[in-house]
C-alpha cells in the first residue's frame, strides 16, 4: 500500500509524456503534409521542418509556438519566409491553433472555402500577399476571431456585411486592396473593435456610416482615400477612445462637426483633401475669454510677426496666445495667419504644437496654442547657464528624435506635404516633460504632389544661420531645405552654441565650423591624417557643459554624423526626414 503514491506519480509522468508525444505527432504530420503539398518553400526557410527524431519536436520548428508545457500547438507565424502557394488550409486541421500569420509572402489566388475549417482562429494575418477574388465570408462559427488582417492584397468585390457579426473582433484591417461597394453600416456592431483600417480601396462613392459612432472602443480609424462623400456624421464624437483619425483624400463635405471636440484622447486627426469647411473646433472657449487678458504683463515673447502672451483661462487651463501685428505696414499678417490655420488646424501629432483656437477681427488676428511650460529649445540651450546644465545628453537626444519625428510627419505623412521653412531651436518648444513640439508655421507651405522640383518663392524666408545654401540662389523650397535647418539644430544640441556664435570667426557659421573641425588634423597626429582623432574632435565640438563621463559617447558621434549628412551642401546628399528618424533611432552606428 505504501508504494501507491509513487506508482501514481510514475503513472502521471508517463501518461503526460505519452499524451505529449501522441498529440504533437499528429501536428507534425499535418505541418509536414502542408509543407510538402500546399507550399513552395523556395527560400528553404522551413528546412528544419523534418520528420520527428528523438530530440526534435515541432514546437521548435521555424514559425511554430506551443504552450508552455509543449502539449499544444498555438501559433504558426510564417510571415516573411518567402513561401509561395495557395492559402494553406491544411493548417486549419490543427484544432489548437490560435494565431495564423502568413503575412508578406507570395501566396496567391482566391481564398478557398476550406478556410471555414479555421473557425477556431483568434488571429489571421494574410497581409501583403497576392490574394485575389472576393473577401472570404466569416460565418458565425468564427466566435474566437480577434484580429483579421487582409491588407495589401488584391481582394475585390464588396466588404461583406457579415464581418459585423464577428462578436470578438478587435482589429480589422483591409487597407490597400481593390475593394468596391460601400462601407457596411453593420461594422458598427463590432463593439470590441479598437482598430478599423479600410483605407486605399476604390470603393463606390458612399457615406461614412453614422453607425460607426457605436464603436466605443475604437482607437484607430483609418479611412483615407475611399471615395467617401457626404458629411462627417456627428456620431463621430461618440468615439471617445479614439487616438488616430484619418479621413484624408476623400470627398467629404459640409462643416467639420463640432462633436469632434469631444474626442479627448485624440492625438492625430487628418482631414486633408476633402471639401470640408470650418476648422477643428476646440476645449469650449472663445474670443471673450482671451482678448481682455492680452495685457503687457502677460507678454512672454515678441517676434517679427507679433506678440505671444501667456493666458490663464477661467477653466484653469493655461494657453499661449499669438496676436499678430496688423495694419498697412504688415502686409504679410494675413498670409502668416492663413498658413498657421491651414497647416496646424488640420493635423495632430505628438511632436507638433496644437493650435487650439483662432479668431480674427478688423484689428486683430489671434492664434491660441497649448502652453509649453519649458519654453523653446533655443531659450533652454542658449539662455541662462543653469538651463544648459539641466539639458543632459539623454534629454538632448530625446529632443532630437522627437523633433525629427514631428518634421518627418509633416514631410511624409501629410498630404499634401508641408514644408516648415523656419526650423530653428527657437521654434522647437518643450512641454513640461521636455517633449519637443515643432511650432511657428507662419512660413509653412504645402507642397502639391506634382511639385517634386520644389515651389518657387518670391523671397527668401527663414532665419539666419539655418537657411540651406541652395535656397538663397534657387528660391525653391523643398523638404530638403528643412532637413538642412534640422541639421543645424542637431549641431546646436551637440555644441550648445548658437549657429551665429561669434567664436566661429568671421564669415563662419556653425555648419562650416563643425565641418572644418571634423576634417581638421589634430595637433598630436600632424597633418598626415585626413581627419583629427575622434577624442580630439569631440573635445573641440561637444558642449563643455555636458559631462562626457556620463554621456553616451557613441550616440553623440552618431548624431554628429547625422548632422553632417543633413547639412550637406547639395540637397540630394541630404537624407529624408524619415531616414533621419531611422538613423537616429538605429542602435548601430552607420
Ligand atoms: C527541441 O526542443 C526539445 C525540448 O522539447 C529539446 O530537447 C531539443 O534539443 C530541441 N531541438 C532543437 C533542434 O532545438
Ligand atoms: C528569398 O530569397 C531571395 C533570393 O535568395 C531573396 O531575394 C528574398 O529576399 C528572400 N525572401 C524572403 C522573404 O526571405
Ligand atoms: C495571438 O495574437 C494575439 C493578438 O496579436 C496575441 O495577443 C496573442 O498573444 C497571440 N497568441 C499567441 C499564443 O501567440
Ligand atoms: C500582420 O503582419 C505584418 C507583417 O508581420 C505586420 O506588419 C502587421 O502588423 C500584422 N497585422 C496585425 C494586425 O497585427
Ligand atoms: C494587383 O493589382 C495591381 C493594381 O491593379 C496590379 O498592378 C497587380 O498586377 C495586381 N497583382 C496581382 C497579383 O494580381
Ligand atoms: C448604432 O448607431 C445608430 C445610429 O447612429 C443606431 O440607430 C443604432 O441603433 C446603434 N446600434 C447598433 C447596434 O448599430
Ligand atoms: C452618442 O452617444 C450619446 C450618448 O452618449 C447618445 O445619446 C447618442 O445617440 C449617440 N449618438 C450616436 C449617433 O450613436
Ligand atoms: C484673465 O482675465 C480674467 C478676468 O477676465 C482674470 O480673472 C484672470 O486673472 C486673467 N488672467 C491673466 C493670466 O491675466
Ligand atoms: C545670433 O542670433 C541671435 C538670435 O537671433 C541674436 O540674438 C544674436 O544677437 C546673434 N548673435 C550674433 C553674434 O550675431
Ligand atoms: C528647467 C525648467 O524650467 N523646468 C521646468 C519644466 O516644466 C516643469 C513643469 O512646469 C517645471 O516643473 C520645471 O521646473
Amino acid at each position: 500500500m505504501k508504494k501507491q503514491p509513487l506508482l501514481l506519480l510514475l503513472f502521471l509522468c508517463l501518461s503526460g509524456g505519452l499524451s505529449q508525444g501522441v498529440s504533437l505527432q499528429r501536428e507534425s504530420q499535418i505541418l509536414l503534409e502542408v509543407k510538402n503539398t500546399q507550399l513552395q518553400d523556395k527560400n528553404k526557410s522551413l528546412k528544419n521542418w523534418v520528420p520527428n527524431t528523438h530530440h526534435n519536436n515541432p514546437c521548435n520548428w521555424t514559425g511554430i509556438t506551443c504552450d508552455a508545457r509543449q502539449q499544444s500547438l498555438l501559433t504558426i507565424d510564417l510571415s516573411e519566409t518567402g513561401i509561395y502557394g495557395d492559402f494553406p488550409s491544411g493548417f486549419c486541421r490543427i484544432h489548437t491553433l490560435q494565431n495564423l500569420s502568413l503575412a508578406s509572402n507570395f501566396l496567391a489566388n482566391a481564398i478557398p472555402n476550406s478556410l471555414l475549417l479555421c473557425s477556431h482562429l483568434r488571429l489571421l494575418n494574410l497581409s501583403d500577399n497576392y490574394f485575389v477574388g472576393d473577401l472570404p465570408e466569416f460565418p458565425p462559427e468564427f466566435t474566437q476571431l480577434r484580429v483579421l488582417d487582409l491588407s495589401k492584397n488584391n481582394f475585390s468585390g464588396d466588404i461583406p456585411a457579415s464581418f459585423g457579426n464577428l462578436p470578438r473582433l478587435r482589429v480589422l484591417t483591409l487597407f490597400g486592396n481593390l475593394l468596391g461597394g460601400t462601407i457596411p453600416p453593420s461594422l458598427g456592431k463590432l463593439s470590441e473593435l479598437t482598430r478599423l483600417e479600410l483605407a486605399y480601396n476604390p470603393l463606390k462613392p458612399g457615406p461614412l456610416p453614422s453607425q460607426l459612432g457605436n464603436l466605443s472602443n475604437l482607437e484607430t480609424l483609418f479611412l483615407a482615400e475611399l471615395n467617401l462623400v457626404g458629411e462627417i456624421p456627428h456620431s463621430i464624437g461618440n468615439l471617445t477612445k479614439l487616438k488616430n483619425l484619418d479621413l484624408s483624400q476623400n470627398s467629404l463635405s459640409g462643416e467639420i462637426p463640432n462633436s469632434i471636440s469631444l474626442l479627448k484622447n485624440v492625438q492625430q486627426i487628418e482631414l486633408f483633401q476633402n471639401l470640408l469647411s470650418g476648422e477643428l473646433p476646440q476645449v469650449g472657449f472663445n474670443e471673450e475669454d482671451i482678448v481682455p487678458n492680452l495685457t503687457s504683463e502677460n507678454v512672454i515673447g515678441t517676434g517679427s510677426s507679433g506678440r505671444v502672451y501667456r493666458v490663464r483661462l477661467k477653466t484653469g487651463q493655461t494657453v499661449a496666445v499669438k496676436k499678430l501685428f496688423c495694419g498697412a505696414q504688415k502686409p504679410d499678417t494675413e498670409l502668416v495667419f492663413r498658413a498657421e490655420i491651414e497647416t496646424l488646424g488640420r493635423i495632430r501629432h505628438a511632436n507638433i504644437v496644437k493650435l487650439l483656437f483662432s479668431c480674427s477681427g478688423d484689428e486683430f488676428r489671434i492664434l491660441v496654442y497649448e502652453y509649453m511650460e519649458n519654453g523653446s529649445l533655443g531659450d533652454v540651450l542658449h539662455g541662462d547657464d543653469k538651463y544648459g546644465e539641466l539639458m543632459d545628453w539623454s534629454r538632448r537626444f530625446a529632443i532630437a528624435v522627437g523633433a525629427a519625428q514631428g518634421l518627418a510627419y509633416l514631410h511624409h505623412d501629410c498630404v499634401p506635404a508641408i514644408v516648415h521653412r523656419d526650423i530653428k531651436s527657437n521654434n522647437i518648444l518643450l512641454d513640461h516633460e521636455f517633449v519637443p513640439r515643432v511650432a511657428d508655421f507662419g512660413l509653412a507651405k504645402t507642397l502639391q504632389r506634382e511639385a517634386t522640383q520644389g515651389v518657387a518663392m518670391s523671397r527668401v524666408a527663414g532665419s539666419y544661420g539655418y537657411i540651406a545654401p541652395e535656397y538663397g540662389y534657387t528660391m525653391k523650397v523643398t523638404e530638403k531645405s528643412d532637413v538642412y535647418s534640422f541639421g543645424v539644430v542637431l549641431m546646436e544640441l551637440i555644441t550648445g552654441k548658437r549657429p551665429n556664435d561669434s567664436a566661429f570667426g568671421e564669415n563662419k557659421d556653425i555648419v562650416k565650423w563643425v565641418t572644418e573641425t571634423v576634417l581638421s588634423p589634430s595637433p598630436e597626429r600632424g597633418s598626415r591624417n585626413m581627419g583629427g582623432s575622434k577624442d580630439y574632435i569631440m573635445s573641440q565640438i561637444v558642449d563643455p557643459r555636458l559631462n562626457l563621463a556620463t554621456c553616451d559617447y557613441e550616440e553623440i558621434e552618431k548624431v554628429l554624423n547625422v548632422a553632417l549628412l543633413c547639412t550637406s551642401a547639395f540637397p540630394i546628399n541630404r537624407p529624408s526626414m524619415r531616414r533621419v528618424v531611422e538613423l537616429l533611432k538605429d542602435h548601430k552606428l552607420f
